[in-house]
């Protein structure tokens, strides 16, 4: 029997076969959870409703984190189909390209600021304010994916930077506030992976050449290594868990002068 038989987990930030929230999707259907999906659009709603029914779940919502209407939304349509939630991903992340080319200071601008971090820190909590009321007596989880450039400087990642170390704080003040009622709130930071998000970032593959060769494990991490991590994370194995911060990147944070 899986780790995570009998947990309900709804899933935000699928768009591909390469999402993170795949990898995620498909370890914790391995374990036995049952799950529901959103998408952010129409343009992605018959790829997500596909990939569901690979794992079983005919329960495909829209939501576009930037809308507060679309939030209470989903939650009022998942609430129709299921009694409770156990586990809330959230794989999301956004700022206009142009911020993510060339010197911070040169990129910024206040609608780029705000944009970031509307959609890639706030959406977390805003998601976490409507799924808390499904996740009352049961020892829910919530969990984002962050990345190094939340706590490093380095080259292009610019807003990025700032919105992840936002989402992490986040990931700090949710816990302390949902705790008391069994909730807990962590943060997985995922190494470099080719997905949509990370294509057409020019300097990627060079990025994911360089941090292989200084990672002590000599590799870049896939999909399904954060998968089972998170996996792990949401479910009650982790029970003393939350609040934290944990690295799945081949171990490239813990090294200098690789
Ligand atoms: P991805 O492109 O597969 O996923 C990003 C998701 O964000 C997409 O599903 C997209 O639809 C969604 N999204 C963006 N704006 C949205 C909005 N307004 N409303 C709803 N959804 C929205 O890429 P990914 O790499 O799987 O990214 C998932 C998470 O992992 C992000 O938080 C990203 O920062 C993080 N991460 C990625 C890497 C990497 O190298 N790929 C490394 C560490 C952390
Ligand atoms: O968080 C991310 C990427 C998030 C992201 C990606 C895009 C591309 C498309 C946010 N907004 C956009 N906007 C778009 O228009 N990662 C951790 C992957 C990533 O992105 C980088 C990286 C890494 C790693 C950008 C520059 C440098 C390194």
């Amino acid at each position: 029997m899986g780790f995570l038989q009998g947990k309900r987990a709804l899933i935000v930030g699928l768009a591909s076969n390469r999402s993170i929230a795949w990898g995620i999707a498909r370890a914790m259907s391995e374990q036995g959870a049952e799950l529901a999906f959103t998408y952010q659009n129409e343009k992605l709603a018959s790829r997500v409703v596909d990939m569901a029914g690979q794992l079983g779940s005919s329960l495909t919502l829209p939501c576009d984190v930037s809308s507060d209407g679309e939030i209470d939304q989903l939650f009022s349509s998942l609430g129709e189909q299921w009694d409770g939630l156990d586990i809330l991903v959230h794989s999301v992340a956004f700022a206009p390209r142009e911020q993510l080319v060339g010197s911070y200071l040169d990129a910024v601008t206040r609608e780029g600021f705000q944009i970031a971090h509307d959609v890639s820190a706030y959406s977390f909590a805003a998601l976490g304010k409507g799924a808390r009321p499904m996740m009352q007596g049961r020892n829910g989880a919530m969990l984002t994916l962050s990345y190094l450039g939340a706590v490093r400087a380095l080259p292009n990642y610019n807003v990025m930077g700032p919105a992840k170390a936002s989402l992490e704080a986040n990931v700090r003040y949710m816990a302390q506030s949902v705790g008391p009622e069994g909730i807990r709130v962590n943060g997985l930071s995922a190494g470099p992976i080719k997905t949509l998000a990370a294509a057409g970032i020019s300097g990627f593959r060079g990025m994911l050449e360089q941090h292989a060769d200084a990672a002590p494990l000599r590799r870049n991490v896939t999909i399904d290594e954060v998968g089972n991590v998170a996996a792990f994370l949401c479910s009650d194995l982790a029970s003393g868990i939350t609040g934290e911060i944990t690295y799945v990147d081949a171990g490239f944070n813990t090294i200098a002068l690789g």
